[in-house]
């Protein structure tokens, strides 16, 4: 086994050191977990902008809410604990589906205006939950969603976990392959 490149020396039989792979892999890591939160905190940036608090009507927050290919208006809504809340919903094109989990809600979204009327618990924790469309609707459905912020949630890490758990992934992935690449 003699070195065809002319490069470093390598003891025979030892293609590499064992704190170079870790080296490599943390790096790539590293690099992965910056970019994915990165795009984490962009997507959460752009979705989220203009939030619409409602209107009090008679003590009920109301939020008129359309819905169409691939978007909701207003794109991000706010409440607080215990609000009595109305929502007002309608479809600007095809039928979509009109979702919030943490709340129960899952309609279908008409063209026909229909009206939701929820009650925010007051013990419910400062959170940002999603509205999504629950009703396939075309190619850009998976991203036809719109927040929900309940109080004050601050920075919340766990919405950044599973983007960086499957970047971190992807990135140890990657460094696998390029670490245990044969070499000659
Ligand atoms: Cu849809």
């Amino acid at each position: 086994m003699s070195d065809v490149n002319g490069k470093r020396p390598e003891a025979p039989g030892k293609a590499y050191t064992l704190p170079g792979i870790s080296l490599v892999i943390a790096v790539l890591a590293l690099i992965a977990v910056v970019l994915v939160t990165g795009m984490a905190y962009g997507v959460l940036r752009m979705t989220g902008g203009e939030v619409d608090e409602g209107v009090f009507k008679d003590g009920v927050r109301e939020f008129e809410i359309s819905g169409g290919q691939w978007s909701y208006k207003p794109k991000s809504m706010k409440v607080e604990p215990g609000d009595r809340v109305r929502f007002v919903i309608s479809s600007r094109d095809i039928t979509h589906g009109f979702a919030i989990n943490e709340l129960g809600i899952n309609r279908p979204l008409y063209p026909q205006k229909q009206t939701i009327e929820v009650v925010i618990p007051a013990d419910m924790d400062d959170a940002t939950h999603t509205l999504y469309c629950s009703i396939f609707c075309g190619i850009g459905h998976p991203y036809m969603k719109a927040p929900i912020i309940v109080g004050e949630p601050g920075f919340e890490i766990g919405k950044f976990l599973p983007y960086a758990a499957s970047l971190a992934t992807l990135g140890l992935f990657a460094a696998s392959i390029m670490v245990w690449r044969p070499r000659r």
